[in-house]
């Protein structure tokens, strides 16, 4: 018997009908921050674009010039002018909601926005919900979620590397990943599918081998892309970058010559710093969350080991770790409470005070880096290092290109995998577990592999995800 492909119906177009009629309505928003500025774009999107084009500016709706942008007056319901402007429209399907789109570019005062915000809504819009335009774009099929996703981080990605991925991710990396593995169960979903009506059959040993070698790739894969979940918390907050070491190694100095100003109080007594206090700044083409800490005393006194209790929850948590040695004096033995959390991957010596120092850097199972806070010297080494080290905290991006998951992907991904996994489980128990049994497992994983693009109809999920978009959006 050969299997059939079994093809699972895509319920995003199944999804639409009821989905068109909701978003029927013509929505316009400022796509600008509101404030003072040279211009702001105020975007609408909706059946009446045209026909509030035409009445706008005086055209006829039937020659309106499209995908161009024209110079004019906007008049506004009541007659009034509201301002010169370059206005365009956009006729759907090709656009990026796949709706008619205007856009206008007015001069961006508060006042006018607000005024042909109000004309707009008197002549029927209505405001636009936080990221209702991306939305649209995902509603008409223009993009997966992953993409709706990555147009988010695109606005809101603090350093180059973060773009970058967002970049990719919009592009449709992730989604492709994703779509991968759902590939590659479907195939297996259908050498199981064609045994559940023959419940007397039982699926040969060569399918078995098959369907396991193949659940076994997929699961790999789902664990690739869990494995990059860490690094995209690094992208979007920030590397969490510790300052760690003795009393008056320079740690604050250190943090003050990187970011380029006296923000940390430095002082010839040791114990100065007692509470940690962060810093962002840009390293290469990363941001860092520069954290100075209380130094490590070993015989505090009450505030300074309530100082170092603090710098102990923050090394737990760093994604990058400076040990900063003072260089005139002898290397000091770090409390293995510590130093346990000093691993090799994430951890750099930075030998400072070279400018008063002795010897040269002590051998250490770490990369050292020579520096002076106090003078400035051998900080752009150090910004290198840094940089070195955190591409290494990137997942491995052999075999394809890069892609980073966030949370809401990584949960569907652990769902994905204790699906598989009990798949897994049941098809190589003895004596196997029943074949409709492994197959609802294995649509369980399918349904949470789905979710990460978008696949499953669930309004309350894209509600929660698109309100946490901007307006305009
Ligand atoms: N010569 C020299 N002195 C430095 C250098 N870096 C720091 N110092 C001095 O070392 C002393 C301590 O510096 P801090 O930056 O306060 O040291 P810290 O590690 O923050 O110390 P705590 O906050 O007490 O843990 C100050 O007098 C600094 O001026 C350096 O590169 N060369
Ligand atoms: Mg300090």
């Amino acid at each position: 018997m050969t299997p059939t492909v079994f093809d699972r119906p895509d319920t995003r177009t199944e999804a639409l009908p009821a989905e068109a009629e909701w978003s029927r309505d013509t929505i316009a928003a400022l796509a600008t921050p509101a404030g003072n500025s040279a211009l702001a774009v105020i975007r609408v999107g909706g059946p009446a674009s045209r026909r509030l084009a035409a009445a706008i500016f005086g055209r006829d709706a039937e020659r309106l010039p499209e995908r161009r942008p024209v110079y004019g007056t906007y008049h506004a319901l009541a007659g009034a002018i509201l301002d010169d402007l370059v206005w365009t429209f956009l006729p759907g399907p090709r656009t990026a909601t796949g709706e008619d789109t205007l856009e206008l570019t007015p001069h961006g005062n508060p006042l006018i926005v607000q005024l042909i915000l109000g004309d707009l809504f008197k002549r029927g819009c209505r405001p636009a919900e936080p990221g209702e335009f991306t939305r649209r774009a995902f509603l008409a099929g223009r993009m997966d979620l992953t993409q709706a996703e990555a147009v988010m981080d695109l606005i809101h990605a603090r350093s180059e590397r973060a773009l970058a991925v967002a970049r990719r991710q919009l592009r449709g990396g992730l989604g492709r990943a994703v779509e991968g593995l759902i590939a590659e169960l479907l195939v297996v979903l259908a050498r199981i599918e064609v045994y559940v009506d023959f419940p007397d059959e039982d699926l040969p040993p060569e399918d078995r081998g098959r369907v396991v070698a193949a659940l076994r790739e997929v699961l790999r894969g789902t664990n690739r892309l869990l494995a990059t979940e860490r690094f995209g918390g690094v992208l979007r907050d920030g590397v969490k970058t510790v300052l760690l070491g003795a009393p008056n190694a320079g740690k604050s100095s250190l943090l003050n010559a990187l970011v380029g100003r006296a923000r940390a109080l430095v002082s010839p007594e040791p114990g100065t710093t007692r509470d940690y206090l962060e810093e962002r700044l840009q390293v290469g083409s990363h941001l860092l969350r520069l954290i100075d800490t209380a130094g490590l005393n070993p015989a505090p006194r009450t505030v300074e080991r309530q100082g170092m209790a603090k710098t102990l929850e923050c090394l737990v948590e760093a994604d990058l770790v400076l040990w900063v040695v003072d260089a005139s004096r002898p290397v000091p033995d770090l409390d293995p409470v510590y130093a346990e959390h000093l691993a090799l991957g994430k951890t750099l010596v930075v030998w400072n005070k070279v400018d008063i120092g002795g010897g040269p850097p002590p051998a250490l199972p770490y990369p050292v880096v020579s520096v002076s806070a106090l003078v400035g010297s051998g900080l752009e080494e150090l910004g290198r290092e840094i940089e070195r080290l955190v591409e290494r905290l990137a997942p491995d991006s052999t075999g394809g290109e890069e892609v980073v998951v966030n949370t809401r992907h990584a949960e569907a991904l652990r769902r994905a995998e204790v699906a598989l996994g009990a798949v897994l489980e049941g098809l190589t128990a003895a004596p196997a577990a029943p074949i409709e049994l492994v197959s609802s497992d294995l649509r369980s994983g399918l349904d949470a592999l789905g979710e990460i693009a978008g696949r499953v109809d669930n309004e309350r999920m894209l509600d929660a995800l698109f309100a946490h978009f901007c307006i305009g959006k």
